[in-house]
């Protein structure tokens, strides 16, 4: 075995290479853009080299420069983990030619399954079931269509050179076909350059099942199962489980042997996936091969017990496979779920910015048990415009499927995430779907079950404004006194202004849900307390623990109902996490918005949009009046000044100028 390995990538797959690397002892070296120096994949690794700009084509796609990193730190294999290099047939040639060691297939291979056309005529020959169709030279438009027609419809024409669901056109009758073809042609031209197409017969329901395949330099080769992946959208895989449900052992072999059969045909070498779409009966067609270790490899380490990467790196130094085909097996039900910091409510747009909470259940990473993360960001960390925008894999495995579909759900309701949009909330509805749970898949699901996996935003309880007030009520109260008693910090009546012992009181709290602005009092009455919300006033008892600074763990008796939650208080704004959900909540302080006018937005200390900070007045240890402007914001090509709410003193300025801040950010802290 070689004893140092560089890794060519980044985020969550570099450190999962790591893991392994360390665990067998090898040295590690990381590469690194301008965007990623304090990334977690830096500090993953021994040692580290900056390979260039933020741009993938300036850092991570610089095959040049990645093996000068390889040759000054002494590094004799890459491994280029996913994306960026690792199916580029040109890297693997050139760490060939400069004598390291790429952990990944022979060219000879990518370049075999690069040409989806040419691939599909190798796979006939090698006897991998085809979808019916066409996928030879003649692109004669009379000869295309006379295909179709033999063909039967709905037919589908592909883009040779395309890929992930890019220069297809479904056609549904033979008049239709001739316009098709043209614009599929016209696609293909501009998007590949190659205006190739190939027809097969459209098939309507299909489950992507692929199998994953490895294959050693001595001419061994084994399948490691399938894993179904039929939950996308847009051509992006959601959810990935092993094995794929309503799988039968006879099927099976027949799928693990076709896609060894596929992998014997180009000569494979190492990890790969070969990509299946199979019929409800269970009939099923080659699609593609993936030459790569895959997003979605943890799936298949939970339900064989083996380390792929393991694997990978042993057949890299030329070692046999570990195991024989008889000796590999299945045990239990495993699910991977892909969090992605996006907005499923907004056509799943990307969301950039800072992650200022990232709390996970308890698990392991990147090595097989119960509930895995594999993650490549942390709390504190910025998603940035330039990368894949995934913030961890969370991976469960059960005794059968349906404790598997439970751990996911209990799994995905106890992350707790601040700072930025993510699709947590949604994976746990689709884990929660009756077609997901009976296991009805197909790549349709998500846009069938699209309205019950998108239910109206629904208006926060009373119990949920109560737990948002009382988290108001354990951070103030933190704020004024407690904190050096350095403990649960519930006590209004350390405060000063507007809470006295003894006698009637009652404070006044407006709290924006959605658009909704919710007037709320609170009222302390012969030693009970009442909360009072478009209706009578009912009684209200609570208990508070500081999990961390400004998040809570609450209790609460609302009206005789207990409900548990746990609140994150940044700036105005609330993270009410409860029942596997969150529930935003902001702050509308009468008083802290007596400010507010035109160009100046008053009040908060929150950044009011996301935007960069372009100058800041104060710093700590300064006094401050009402009113006085603090700093200034850039955002949507329009200043924005932040004014002190009230007087005081400026305990800590969070950002420097220059900055980029999400939605939300606490800005500044000020205090008596
Ligand atoms: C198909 C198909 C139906 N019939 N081919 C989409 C991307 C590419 N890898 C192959 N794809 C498809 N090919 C025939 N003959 C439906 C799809 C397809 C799909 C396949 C796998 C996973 C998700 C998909 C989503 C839409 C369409």
């Amino acid at each position: 075995m070689f004893n140092t390995l560089l890794i060519a990538n980044r985020g969550e797959i570099a450190c999962r290479v790591a893991a392994t690397a360390r665990r067998l002892g090898l040295r590690t070296v990381a590469v690194y853009s301008d965007a990623d120096a304090n990334a977690r994949h830096v500090a993953a690794c021994d040692t580290a080299v900056h390979i260039g700009g933020a741009e993938p084509r300036e850092s991570y796609l610089r095959a040049q420069v990645i093996l000068e990193a390889a040759r000054k730190t002494g590094a004799q294999a890459v491994h280029p983990g996913y994306g960026f290099l690792s199916e580029n047939e040109a890297f693997s040639q050139a760490c060939a030619d400069a004598g390291i060691i790429f952990v990944g297939p022979p060219n000879s291979a990518i370049a075999a399954m690069g040409s989806k056309s040419a691939a599909k005529t190798l796979m006939e020959k090698a006897g991998v079931p085809l979808v019916p169709g066409y996928h030879g030279d003649n692109q004669d438009p009379q000869f295309l269509q006379s295909q179709a027609d033999a063909i039967g419809y709905p037919v589908l024409i592909k883009a040779s050179a395309g890929g992930g669901g890019k220069g297809m056109r479904i056609v549904e009758n033979t008049a239709a076909f001739a316009e098709a073809l043209a614009s599929c042609k016209r696609e293909a031209a501009s998007s590949f350059g190659d205006d190739k197409v190939l027809i097969e017969r459209y098939l309507q329901k299909p489950r992507h099942i692929e199998i994953q395949v490895f294959a050693d330099t001595q001419g061994n080769c084994v399948y490691l199962f399938e894993r179904d992946c039929s939950v996308q959208r847009r051509h992006q895989k959601v959810i990935e489980e092993a094995p794929a449900p309503g799988m039968t052992d006879e099927r099976r072999k027949a799928m693990g042997e076709a896609a060894v059969a596929a992998a014997r045909a180009v000569n494979y070498v190492g990890a790969g996936t070969v990509e299946f779409i199979a019929e409800p009966d269970g009939r099923f067609y080659f699609m593609e091969m993936n030459t790569r270790l895959q997003v979605e490899h943890p799936v298949t380490e939970m339900i064989t017990g083996h380390d792929l990467v393991e694997w990978q790196l042993r057949i890299a130094a030329g070692e046999p496979l570990p195991v024989t085909q008889e000796e590999l097996g299945i045990t239990g039900h495993a699910i991977e779920a892909r969090i992605y910091a996006e907005n499923p409510d907004k056509g799943f747009l990307p969301s950039i910015g800072t992650l200022s909470t990232l709390d996970f259940p308890a698990h392991v990473a990147f090595c097989n048990g119960d509930v895995r993360i594999d993650g490549g960001v942390q709390a504190g960390d910025t998603i940035t415009p330039f990368y894949d925008p995934m913030i961890a894999k969370l991976i469960v495995r059960g005794d059968d499927r349906e404790q598997a579909r439970a751990r996911m759900v209990q799994a995905l309701g106890e992350i707790r995430s601040v700072g930025l949009q993510t699709n947590i909330a949604f994976l746990r509805r689709l884990m929660l779907d009756d077609a997901f749970a009976q296991a009805d898949l197909d790549t349709g699901l998500i846009e069938r079950r699209h309205d019950s996996l998108f239910p109206p935003v629904q208006a926060a309880s009373d119990s949920t404004l109560a737990l948002g007030i009382v988290a108001i009520l354990a951070h103030r109260g933190l704020l004024h006194s407690v904190r050096r008693q350095n403990k649960a910090p519930v006590d209004p009546w350390a405060r000063v202004d507007g809470w006295r012992i003894g006698g009637h009181y009652t404070q006044a709290f407006e709290l924006l849900d959605q658009d909704e602005l919710r007037q709320i009092s609170i009222q302390r009455r012969h030693e009970q307390w009442l909360f009072q919300h478009q209706g009578d006033p009912v009684s209200l008892e609570w208990d508070a623990q500081l999990l961390s600074p400004g998040q809570y763990r609450l209790r609460l008796r609302l009206d005789g109902a207990d409900s548990f939650a746990t609140v994150a208080v940044r700036g105005e704004q609330l993270h009410v996490f409860r029942d596997g959900a969150v529930h935003l909540l902001q702050l509308h302080d009468a008083v802290e918005h007596a400010q507010d006018d035109g160009d100046a937005m008053g009040g908060g200390l929150t950044a009011p949009m996301p935007g960069k900070i372009i100058s800041i007045a104060v710093k700590a240890g300064d006094t401050v009046k009402s009113g006085d402007a603090l700093l200034v914001m850039e955002a949507m090509k329009m200043e924005h000044t932040i004014l002190a709410p009230a007087d005081g003193t400026v305990q800590e300025v969070f950002f420097q100028v220059g900055d980029q801040v999400t939605d939300g950010a606490e800005l500044i802290a000020i205090g008596e």
